[in-house]
């Protein structure tokens, strides 16, 4: 292989394996062949797209080397129980990037780029993200196939390859416009399909009886439709580690391109439709995060992706000689929330109809397979099927529930014969006029864990929704705290502070991240902290450049960037940061010269399209920032800036700018966060409220080095209990009645008094999160946070502190305990030349 003119070193033989080499030269080598072969062009002719495609395969090249390598020897290794994390959404973000850091190229591929001509900043900028997942729960389980591969646990994904992902935002006169997700439009370099491992999923139709050959009576579903699952898969590579997992995604297809029975009859619309119907399944994620909504593709999806991944571990366990009732020894199956809990009745029916076992040995079996995570506690989340649509779609499934709940109730009886509520409590069918399946509670009676994700979510868990499963199996419920990957949200999308903590510390944080502790002495350090300080500023003159590139804001890097990114929600109460934002801009307007700690504020993140009050918050942070930005009297000292479009790549770019970090939920709605991780441990403060994650994260960090304030969850309940009356509040409390007052006033909504009052009415009629309840508390504590802004040496050591402390949010941690407590599975360390 001997190219000239490339860069290459021209006239010396090197000898490249163009597949697997590490070094520069094999890298350009492999990209200039991808060019060709892949892209059909010259390194001349290409344009970014090419370019991007072209790296990409070059590093897709190399994942597969291990990732085969990987699951070759797992499969057949008796002794290993393999993790399989089901779950709807995987919110990957851009891959390149990540890949690169985790082989531990990213310099040399940065270089061989370069050298070949092109901006290897553009090409990382060409990746269009898999937008597979709405905010946190699809984030985090994306954090976990990191760690997964990190930690060595041979582990798969599974999930939906949805065709249009979660919305591209615009913000269009102040309002969201939602764009579909073409994010497969340009190809997508990263997976493999593969056809051959396909499966059929069925639906509809009836069950039956039948007798077998030795005239034992049995039963067996007898669908009306069946679809085809095809899976992709895409690699996941681990940090610095040999081995590789991957994920893998399905797609729905027709099971024949063309039903040509229908065809012949004349029904040439019906077969088309039909096969329309079947590719509908993969076709779009639904955009809402926390909030149910009983709509029949949705069944579908959850139905064919739980079918699809079971079938397909199925097929690996007895091609490798495992018996199905050993199922449970070779696969342990986390459930990531319900979306996925109709897979309990899912391995019951193959356990039973496909394999034969008797209903206890597949029951053990299925008990023995299943772990569950619960992820919120909002009771407008908790998904339960009408049962009309579930016996219309799942008419065997169905039959296998009310056997499972049959004998569960029987249990129940006799574990607490007195208490007839706690049976209609338990069971899985809710009978309140109308029926329906309740997925919680399936997903509860047949697994052997269950867990929640921050210590306060999983407590009230335990004395609230899910108190009766507690007395009836207290020692399934487990916490597990979440947590983030270091390798992305610190090593890719800080690369300063990266640089800066390796420097002093040595390079091992990113794998054993409790290492950062060795930081805390250099909180006292003038030295340390000044170029601390440098990386922060300089990540906040490039989040700058992208606002006034993308929206034409200025904003001034050395005022603190007050930052809430994450879904447009109630209980999140952006509205409240509005309220604080308000508050100073009157404060401004009644005393021009007052002295105000420059702050731009910075709001981030979408709204579900069918959730008004969200909708309806997004135009009320657009029209305060249009007033304020163009004020005179406010000479800049604050902006107000809404940047479109919330996704992995964009917050990337966020996390490491940011000064100040709002965590300002109603305390007992959050059930953990995540994004209040990806801050503090890039080195921002936290201004929040004992919730979640927040409340170990302020454990961690020390309570000096955390802005607290706000009702605790205990209180939230007690002031609700006590005819709470916000009304009372907003009279008297004068720059609160002030700011209501303005906002009600027309000057934000051209003289439209009426375009805000659902938003005011609601707090002042009601106010179910309880912001005028938090609202001084929330004000003093902001004063306390600009006074201790105006100390940038007080400020820098508590930010120190901060990112040194932050060694328990690592997603390692996370999947250790998974490992440890629940899965109980051990590393596997592949051997690679
Ligand atoms: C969430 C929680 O709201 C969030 O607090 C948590 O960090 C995350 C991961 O556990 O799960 N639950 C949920 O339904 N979504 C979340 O982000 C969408």
């Amino acid at each position: 292989f001997l190219i000239n003119n490339q860069g290459l070193e021209s006239g010396k033989m090197k000898m490249c394996n163009i597949r697997t080499g590490l070094d520069k030269a094999c890298l350009k080598e492999a990209i200039i062949d991808h060019l060709f072969y892949k892209q059909g062009c010259e390194p001349e002719g290409a344009s970014i797209n090419d370019v991007y495609l072209a790296v990409s395969y070059a590093l897709r090249d190399r994942l597969l080397h291990h990732g085969l390598k990987t699951f070759d020897a797992v499969l057949e290794d008796e002794d290993i129980r393999l993790v399989s994390y089901l779950s709807a959404e995987f919110l990957m973000g851009p891959q390149l990037g990540a890949n690169l850091i985790d082989l531990n190229i990213f310099d040399e591929m940065r270089q061989a780029v370069t050298e070949l001509g092109f901006d290897f900043k553009l090409v990382l900028e060409q990746e269009e993200e898999p937008g597979l997942g709405n905010g946190g729960l699809g984030r985090l389980a994306s954090c976990y196939m990191d760690s997964l591969a990190s930690l060595e646990i041979p582990a798969i994904g599974y999930g939906i390859r949805y065709e249009f992902g979660i919305f591209d935002q615009e913000i269009k006169d102040g309002w969201q416009v939602e764009i579909t997700d073409k994010w497969l439009r340009y190809g997508n370099p990263w997976e493999i399909a593969r056809p051959e491992s396909s499966v059929n999923v069925y639906f509809g139709g009836y069950t039956e009886q039948y007798s077998n050959e030795i005239g034992k009576v049995l039963r067996r579903w007898v669908p009306s439709y069946v679809v085809k699952g095809i899976p992709y898969d895409t690699s996941e590579m681990g940090y610095k580690v040999a081995s590789c997992n991957f994920l893998r995604l399905w797609k729905s297809e027709a099971i024949e391109s063309f039903d040509f029975s229908s065809f012949n009859h004349g029904d040439y619309y019906k077969a088309v439709m039909d096969k329309i119907e079947s590719e509908n399944i993969s076709k779009i994620l639904y955009p809402n995060d926390e909030l149910y909504v009983g709509k029949q593709l949705r069944l579908k999806q959850q139905y064919f992706f739980s079918s699809c991944s079971l079938q397909d571990m199925m097929r690996m366990h007895l091609e490798n000689q495992g018996k199905p009732q050993d199922f449970h020894k070779k696969w342990a199956i986390q459930l990531n929330d319900t979306h996925p809990a109709i897979s309990v009745a899912e391995l019951m029916r193959i356990l039973l109809d496909e394999c034969k076992l008797d209903w206890k040995t597949a029951w053990e079996t299925t008990q023995q397979t299943f772990s569950y995570t619960n992820h919120t506690l909002l009771p407008e989340a908790l998904e339960k099927w009408p049962l009309d649509l579930f016996k219309a779609l799942l008419p065997r499934l169905l039959e296998i529930i009310y056997e499972i709940n049959y004998r569960f109730l029987e249990e129940v009886k006799r574990r607490f014969p007195e208490d007839n509520n706690i049976l209609s409590r338990l069971s899985l069918i809710e009978e309140t006029g109308s029926s329906y399946v309740r997925m919680a509670n399936l997903a509860c009676v047949g697994s052997y864990a269950i867990n929640g994700v921050a210590s306060l979510h999983t407590e009230l868990l335990k004395k609230n929704i899910l108190n009766d499963w507690v007395s009836m199996y207290p020692d399934k419920f487990y916490n597990i705290t979440n947590g983030i990957t270091p390798r992305r949200f610190v090593v890719l999308s800080n690369p300063g502070l990266s640089k800066l903590i390796t420097k002093n510390i040595g390079d091992t944080w990113p794998q054993y991240l409790n290492e950062l502790k060795k930081l805390e002495p250099f909180a006292y350090d003038a030295n340390f902290k000044e170029q601390f300080r440098q990386v922060k500023i300089e990540n906040k003159r490039i989040l700058s450049s992208v606002i006034k590139d993308r929206i034409g804001i200025v904003v001034n890097p050395s005022s603190m960037f007050d930052v809430q990114v994450k879904r447009i929600h109630e209980y999140k109460r952006q509205h409240l940061n509005v309220l604080h934002i308000l508050t100073l801009y009157l404060r401004i307007k009644s005393n021009p010269d007052i002295e105000i700690q420059p702050r731009t504020f910075i709001f981030w993140g979408k709204a579900a399209p069918g959730y008004f009050m969200a909708k309806l918050l997004i135009k009320l942070i657009n029209s305060v920032g249009n007033l304020v930005n163009n004020d005179f009297d406010v000479r800049d000292r604050i902006k107000v800036v809404f940047f479109p479009d919330f996704n992995v790549k964009n917050a990337q770019l966020i996390y490491p700018a940011a000064d100040l970090s709002e965590q300002i939920s109603t305390s007992g709605k959050e059930a953990s966060g995540t994004g209040n991780m990806k801050f503090a441990l890039n080195g921002a403060l936290t201004i929040g409220t004992l919730d979640g994650a927040n409340i170990e994260i302020r454990e961690e960090v020390g309570y000096e080095n955390f802005f607290l304030f706000g009702l605790t969850a205990s209180q939230v309940i007690e002031v609700k209990q006590n005819n709470y009356d916000p009304r009372f509040i907003y009279e008297n409390n004068m720059e609160l009645n002030a700011v209501i007052k303005f906002i009600n006033s027309g000057i934000l909504s051209n003289g439209d008094r009426n375009l805000f009052k659902p938003i005011t009415d609601n707090l002042l009629y009601g106010d179910p999160y309880l912001l005028l309840a938090d609202y001084p508390l929330y004000i003093s504590c902001q004063d306390i946070v600009a006074e201790t802004w105006k100390d940038k040496d007080k400020w820098n050591t508590m930010a120190v502190l901060n990112v040194a402390r932050m060694g328990k949010f690592s997603s390692d941690r996370s999947i250790n305990d998974y490992c440890e407590n629940i899965w109980k599975v051990k590393p596997f360390k592949l051997k690679i030349e």
